[in-house]
């Protein structure tokens, strides 16, 4: 047997929920390369910090989670939903920077996990958690901003020279941008450093043709004309580094698109953006 991680809580003393891997070997075979990581997912890791081993290879570096969450926080966000938490990474990172944090996963185990984690890093106090599925998600809220870090198919996500965005398992582009449009304009999407960008461009544009649309149906209306389209519909697209390799991109919708020149903001000097 290797090493194991101590089973330390050191602010938590609840028992871990079946599944939560403490050593390399209770890792499926496949996964097992994935345990160094851990450290560089959460740098508490060491503190009794709880993964499944899906998690392993799903979870958003710290430094990552840590620059997404620092730039959206820049750009005024005081109120975030974090559409696919899993074991916090994201969501951790995001209460540290906004006021309060929405945070959904339909797996009752990482919901588990992500509020003892949050707990770990002290910010569990800023965090709604909620077991259930994003897609049944009510707009009740009022949240500044989406944050989507869907499934992407498992490490196989890698064999693929171009990602497909809109065939991406379990769920497409269209559906996902659909729903955290209900939710905010201002959505951040997480997906593979392959991604086709063409499909996303596609998507974006496809979005602001039907508003478009909806807008001169509106001037035929008596409704008055609402805002005519403005800055607020772009896309950024940050790829994200991790000692100089590309580890994903993250797309920024609405208003999150315009905050390029904002980035004077202290970033982890890890993390690399182009955009
Ligand atoms: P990775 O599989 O470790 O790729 O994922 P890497 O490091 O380029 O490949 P390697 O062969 O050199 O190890 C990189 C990052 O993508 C992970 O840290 C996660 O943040 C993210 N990621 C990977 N998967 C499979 C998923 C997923 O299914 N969903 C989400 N949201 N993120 C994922
Ligand atoms: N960003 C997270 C990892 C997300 S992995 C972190 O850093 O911890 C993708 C997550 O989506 C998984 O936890 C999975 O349980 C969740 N998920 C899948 N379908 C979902 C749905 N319909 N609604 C909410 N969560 C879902």
């Amino acid at each position: 047997m290797g090493k194991k991680r101590p089973r330390k809580d050191s602010q938590v003393s609840e028992q871990a929920p079946d599944g939560v891997i403490f050593c390399r070997e209770d890792l499926d075979p496949e996964t097992r390369r994935y345990w160094n990581h851990g450290r560089t997912l959460f740098s508490k890791f060491n503190d009794g910090i709880w993964l499944t081993n899906d998690m392993f290879f799903s979870v958003t570096p710290e430094s990552i989670a840590s620059y997404i969450a620092t730039y959206i926080s820049a750009q005024g966000v005081s109120t975030i939903i974090d559409g696919f938490c899993g074991v916090g990474g994201n969501s951790i990172q995001f209460a540290k920077h906004v006021d309060k944090v929405i945070a959904i996963d339909c797996d009752p185990v990482l919901v588990s996990c992500a509020r003892h984690n949050a707990a770990i890093y002290g910010v569990q106090d800023k965090i709604e958690f909620l077991v259930g599925d994003f897609f049944d998600l009510q707009n009740v809220y009022d949240a500044d901003a989406v944050f989507l870090s869907p499934p992407w198919g498992g490490p196989k996500y890698l064999s693929k020279t171009i990602f497909d965005l809109v065939g991406m398992e379990p769920y497409g582009l269209y559906d996902l941008m659909k729903a955290a449009r209900k939710l905010s304009p201002n959505v951040a999407l997480y997906i593979p450093k392959s991604s086709d960008l063409v499909q996303l461009l596609a998507e974006a544009e496809n979005y602001l043709d039907e508003k478009s649309e909806l807008t001169s149906q509106e001037l035929e209306s008596t409704i008055p004309r609402p805002e005519p389209l403005n800055e607020s519909e772009s896309l950024l697209l940050s790829y994200l580094h991790i000692n100089n390799k590309c580890k994903a991109i993250c797309a920024f919708y609405g208003s999150l698109a315009y905050g390029a020149d904002d980035l004077a903001v202290p970033l982890n000097p890890d993390v690399l953006v182009s955009t």
